[in-house]
């Protein structure tokens, strides 16, 4: 069974080791305390997010796609309204070879000591090493759910934040290089957990402010597919059980609840991980979890050529996008 590729075995986070979990104590609020205005996600103008990323094609790294989407990315950041960062890095893949990485971060009211991240990976993967057919095997990958849907979100919601300016601070961080982890046609006995997510493993070294802190982090990774279910994630359960019990509430009260279950799914390697255990910020995953799935527990499109705009919906970038804007929107 392929789970076993894409879910950290228990041991394997045993000996991650415990931090304290984030996310500060509130006293109770009345309802009437709590109710401000939250604007109206609009899923049409996320999915056209998603699909002009997808237009450039696969963004793996070193290509020309993944440098115009880049560009792509940075304008939009700006023409909304954030103050952008590029952060550039030339980065060791698993196989030794250096690839020039760029994560691209917009901040709003970048002035405020209250903030939250929101984060999403913007490269696609340059193997369909999950495909039935194997020779798929080396055909790099559309990922309009693997990347391109958590960014379309986020730029939907950088588009919300110019037009109304919720209280607190607000840094959007796409992150590079999330996808060059290992591909399954590759031998490798050792323990490649690490050869995922370098983009987030650099800039939680390397903050793009000096002494970068946030109240904690969501990370969006593949929240666009029809008929999603986002499971309670391992890690997020460890490091910020508050923040993810306060999501799934929200989304609850919002109607949401056939995407957002009240079950726990499995432990997953990405971006929140370096997020949680280098940056030491509280992050959790909204990541879709399908347990019947035969080829994957993302679903059986994962890191195949089926991942393409057929399989977005409307309504599952909905769902997500109301939800993470409730949640910031209330935060004081
Ligand atoms: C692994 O399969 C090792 N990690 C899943 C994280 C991921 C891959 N997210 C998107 N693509
Ligand atoms: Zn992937």
């Amino acid at each position: 069974m392929k789970l076993r590729n894409c879910v950290i075995t228990l041991a394997a986070v045993l000996t991650l080791g415990l931090s304290a979990c984030g996310g500060s104590k509130k006293a109770q609020t009345s309802e009437a305390e709590t109710a401000v205005q939250v604007p109206a996600f609009n899923a049409d103008s996320a999915y056209l997010y998603v699909k002009q990323q997808t237009d450039f094609g696969p963004r793996t790294p070193g290509s020309r796609a993944h440098d115009l989407c880049g560009d792509y990315l940075a304008a939009r950041l700006e023409a909304f309204g954030a103050k952008v960062y590029n952060q550039r890095a030339d980065l060791t893949a698993y196989d030794g070879r250096t690839l020039k990485a760029r994560n691209i971060i917009g901040a709003y009211k970048p002035e405020s000591k209250r903030r939250v991240m929101l984060c999403a990976h913007w490269d696609s993967r340059p193997w369909a090493d999950n495909d039935p057919d194997k020779s798929k095997h080396h055909t790099p990958i559309m990922g309009a759910n693997d990347g391109a849907s958590g960014v379309g979100v986020l730029l939907e919601i950088a588009r919300q934040l110019q037009q109304q300016t919720p209280a607190i601070g607000i840094d959007i961080i796409f992150f590079d290089m999330e996808d060059c982890g290992t591909p399954q046609f590759a031998e490798t006995l050792a323990d490649d957990s690490h050869t995922w997510c370098l983009g987030s493993q650099y800039w939680s070294r390397t903050p793009h402010v000096e002494g970068y802190n946030a109240r904690y982090g969501i990370l969006l990774d593949m929240v666009g597919a029809r008929g999603s279910t986002f499971l309670k994630e391992g890690v997020s359960m460890q490091y910020a059980p508050q923040i993810v019990k306060k999501v799934w509430k929200t989304a609850r009260k919002l109607g949401f609840e056939a995407y957002f279950v009240d079950e726990n799914g499995g432990y997953v390697n990405d971006d929140h991980g370096p997020v949680n255990e280098i940056a030491r910020i509280p992050c959790i995953d909204i990541i879709n979890c399908d347990l019947n799935a035969e080829l994957s527990s993302f679903g059986n499109f994962w890191h195949t050529e089926d991942d393409n705009m057929d399989i977005i919906d409307r309504a599952t970038l909905q769902a997500v996008g109301q939800t993470v804007l409730h949640v910031i929107y209330n935060e004081k």
